[in-house]
């Protein structure tokens, strides 16, 4: 760990590499204390470069050999400052030889070589390469690469890496030898190698060409019983991208491995995809449908990335969200397509927007602040953000928004063509999509350069005599760090105009009708005035349909206007969005009831408008069941001029538990109409039913009232979902049954680490629990802060979801945050550092809790040694 001041790297310093590399020929000979890297590099000047010199980066690597041309270099023929290595005055062909020695089992971070459970794995995105061997690391310099693993064979039977395996084979002393060789060039953070004991499920796969490929999910032997999903999930996605991208695989043999720590979901590594256990492993007994849709997802998302991200990579790390912003909207598509039905569509659409809200207009208003295509950044493991992955992906959104499926499938088209197995920026992706359609796409490039959520004001006239319908949209964006006046952006408005009867009104501009009755409205300006004639009755406006951007849309909506939406509206985003909207302004009511000791009270009508969507058979569960869903303490609090997040959790409570009160018999009669006997099946009307039902139980819990059927429920459930949901209300509702169902749950799964993870999530994040018990928690045997997964169940969970009790005015929380960020940074930065964000919008609150927010951040700063990782983050929260 370093102590000195940590540097910032800018996008506009971007030079290509002095040199490039043709191959890389690997060999690790794996031990666990001691493991020794050698590499090979044939490297040649790039003619590209006015760089001289070759740099490799290496972290804390024990050098042993380097030798250029065969000759072997001394201290005087090379500078090492820092993290970086420099060889002068190199001819213009290099053959480079380097051997390093590392200890992965001392490696707790998680990044590069290391060994969880006595197996080894590697993680090298984005710069974990450069720790186990010195190397130019960065992902502009592509190669083709050889990799020889030696290791013990009784210890790791299994030995895995990247391409295809050519040979493999006995050494003596009982070790073993596996070679593998990709075809493909690739940058270094998509290197990976397994040095294991696993057992596989596989299978033979057909590609629409014809060719049969292998197809293998790899995990601990216990878990073979929970490998189907994942399989299924990449044999879907496979077929997904043929046939909506006309993208194939191109490897003989494509690997998912599952390791139980692992920093964050899954890594796309070229042939061998490495992933957190929590997206591979699922069974009915032990998975929810959450977990369900979380496989599909991120198998999905990172076979995706095989083209997008792989077969064209990131020119430099700023351009992080070409691959992530583009790959996460594939995998969103995919979901979409898998449950194939419009309101399935819809309610994974809802989802999407919900996580945005919920997470990155957050950050975007937050000191972390920063464009999808950051100008500048210290440690770019903190740059694996909301902003670069979700809003990412509302970009490339916009771009089929604008330009149809058709347009945006051509310039997809025209972005593999032109840029296969090469590095590039998102500019390239733009002028791609531009180029393909004929279109002029310069402004588009400011949703890349300016952060900050776009406020989109719209104000509407209706002329009952010229029958016509203005809607004047103005937009404007908040200052963001660096970033103090922002230009206009590019933004496609989708609105539809309902009649008095619910109907979607047809839509005529300029004396045209257009085709459809939702039109994209293109505001380019600060503000546009649009016009619709021949609307013959006053319509209310649905406005931002599907939510074509991502922006916050300010419209003075009347709750009538909100409940005929909710109503009726054709386009489900907005039906749901209008309930949320009736949901919040009175989530805000109240919490300022709450603040001021005023009385609470709910209206029939917003009561009434939830019974009839709990009612409304002609809609699917799951809609229902988000349409439902309140705000959350998170939402409310970033909607309030000064967070109070007592009273929010209050005011909260108090909403959820009048619906239980006065719907409760509508909910006892929805759990009964929406049980799912027979055999567990993850789809998405099976779950929708399960979700409708197991909210339902979770607003009687709110009530106190029928914890008899949660009991019951947790008691006969022969699902994980409905037997944690049922567990869930049992805790919330402070049932006396709670404390032996926490304990039975526990034995039943004690051997199940994810289950584990959830026992710990939700203690954590149930309202009784306050920072002593988390303390307690702990202490628990099967707490352990070394594993992510263990670390994030219990201390994220608490600090990120449970707002009222690490909010508590004793700064109890805080103090307990600061003690953790600093224990973890100690041992994975990068964990540490996503810990340390949780204080990220600690201005927002009443002084004094300010001032106990301040002096937390203050004393992480303080202590002498941070890592780059965590050193940002609080220096960013402080600036
Ligand atoms: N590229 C992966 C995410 C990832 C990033 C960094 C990692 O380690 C620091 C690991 C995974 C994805 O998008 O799935
Ligand atoms: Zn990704």
């Amino acid at each position: 760990m370093r102590t000195d001041i940590p540097q910032t790297i800018y996008r506009k310093d971007y030079l290509p590499p002095a040199y490039l590399v043709e191959t890389v020929e690997l060999g690790f000979d794996l031990d666990p204390a001691r493991t020794i890297v050698a590499s090979r590099l044939t490297m040649t000047r790039n003619p590209a470069s006015k760089q001289k010199h070759i740099e490799l980066y290496g972290g804390e690597l024990e050098l042993v050999a380097l030798r250029l041309n065969g000759r072997a270099l001394t201290r005087r023929d090379y500078e090492i400052n820092g993290h970086l290595m420099r060889i002068p005055n190199a001819p213009d062909e290099v053959v480079l030889e380097i051997e390093t020695i590392i200890s992965p089992e001392k490696n707790t971070t998680l990044n590069g070589l290391y060994v969880s459970n006595g197996n080894f794995f590697t993680q090298c995105e984005a710069e974990g390469f450069r720790n186990m061997t010195w190397f130019p690391d960065r992902p502009d310099v592509m190669a083709r690469y050889t990799v020889m693993l030696r290791a013990d064979k009784q210890k790791y039977p299994v030995l895995l890496s990247n391409g295809n395996l050519v040979e493999e084979g006995e050494l003596p002393d009982g070790r073993h030898y596996a070679k593998w060789e990709d075809p493909f060039k690739k940058p270094s953070y998509l290197f990976a190698l397994v040095a294991a004991r696993l057992v596989c499920q596989e299978e033979t796969f057909r590609l629409a060409d014809g060719r049969d490929v292998l197809l293998q999910v790899w995990v601990e032997e216990g878990n073979l019983d929970k490998t189907d999903y994942a399989m299924q999930s990449l044999k879907n996605s496979i077929r997904w991208d043929e046939e909506r991208w006309g993208l194939e695989l191109d490897l003989d043999r494509f690997m998912i491995v599952a390791v139980g720590d692992f920093n964050m979901g899954a890594m796309e590594n070229k042939g061998l995809n490495i992933f957190n256990t929590k997206f591979v492993l699922a069974n009915p007994r032990v998975a929810t449908d959450i977990d369900y849709a979380g496989i599909e997802a991120v198998v999905g998302h990172e076979y995706f990335h095989n083209w997008t991200g792989n077969r064209v990579t990131c020119r430099d790390w700023f351009q992080l969200s070409l691959k992530e912003g583009l790959t996460v909207f594939r995998d969103q598509e995919f979901s979409a397509d898998m449950i194939g039905t419009d309101s399935g569509r819809a309610v994974t659409r809802i989802d999407q927007v919900r996580t945005l809200r919920q997470a990155q207009f957050p950050e975007d208003a937050g000191p972390m602040s920063h464009p999808v295509r950051p100008d500048s950044f210290v440690e770019i493991n903190n740059f694996y953000t909301v902003t670069v992955y979700e809003k990412g992906a509302e970009v490339v959104r916009m771009y089929q928004t604008l330009l149809g499926r058709e347009g945006f499938r051509k310039g997809m088209d025209l972005y593999f063509q032109r840029h296969d197995e090469q590095a590039v920026t998102c500019d390239d992706f733009r002028a791609a999509m531009a180029d393909a359609n004929g279109r002029d796409l310069a402004q588009f490039e400011r949703w890349y350069s300016q952060a900050g959520t776009p406020v989109v004001k719209a104000e509407t006239r209706y002329d009952p005599v010229k029958k016509s319908f203005e809607i004047t949209l103005s937009q404007s964006c908040p200052a963001t760090p660096g970033q103090p006046k922002k230009q206009p952006f590019h933004i496609p408005v989708a609105v539809g105009l309902l009649g008095a009867k619910g109907n979607d009104l047809p839509l005529t501009v300029n004396g045209k009708t257009v085709g459809s009755t939702t039109m994209v409205l293109e505001l380019t300006k600060a503000r546009q005035t649009f016009k619709f004639d021949g609307v013959l009755e006053e319509p209310v406006p649905s406005l931002l349909r599907d939510f074509s951007a991502p922006v916050v849309l300010d419209y003075a909506y009347t709750d009538d206007q909100l409940i005929h939406l909710f109503n009726h509206d054709s386009d489900a985003v907005n039906r749901w969005e209008a309930g949320q909207r009736l949901a919040m302004s009175r989530l805000l009511r109240l919490t300022k009831a709450v603040s001021e000791g005023g009385t609470l009270v709910l209206d029939e009508t917003f009561i009434e408008a939830m019974r009839k969507v709990l009612l409304d058979e002609s809609l699917d569960a799951a809609f229902r069941e988000v349409a439902l869903l309140l705000p959350s303490e998170t939402l409310i609090a970033e909607q309030s001029e000064v967070v109070d997040p007592q009273a929010i959790h209050m005011a909260r409570q108090f909403m959820r538990s009048a619906i239980g009160r006065k719907l409760q018999k509508d909910l006892i009669a929805q759990i009964n109409a929406n049980q799912t006997p027979g055999e567990y099946s993850p789809d998405a009307i099976a779950a929708g039913k399960r979700g409708l039902k197991n909210l339902c139980l979770a607003y009687l819990a709110a009530a106190f009232l029928n914890l008899d059927l949660a009991e019951r429920q947790f008691d006969k459930a022969t699902n994980m979902t409905d037997r944690f949901s049922a567990l869930t209300s049992l805790v919330h509702g402070e049932s006396s049954e709670a404390e032996r169902a926490l304990d039975t749950f526990y034995k039943d799964f004690e051997g199940e680490a994810l289950v584990i993870d959830k026992w710990f999530a939700l203690q954590a994040s149930a309202p009784r629990t306050d920072v002593h018990k988390v303390r307690e928690l702990m202490q628990h045997k099967a707490f352990n802060i070394r594993n992510p997964n263990r670390a994030r169940s219990l201390l994220f969970s608490f600090c990120n979801g449970n707002p009222a009790q690490f909010d508590a005015p004793d700064g109890s929380g805080y103090a307990f945050w600061t003690e953790q960020v600093l224990a973890l940074d100690k041992l994975n930065p990068q964990v540490a550092a996503r810990l340390a964000r949780a204080l990220d919008r600690w201005r927002r609150y009443m002084p004094e809790q300010q001032d106990r927010m301040r002096s937390a951040l203050e004393q992480v700063s303080a202590s002498g040694k941070l890592s780059n990782d965590v050193r940002e983050v609080v220096t960013k929260a402080l600036a």
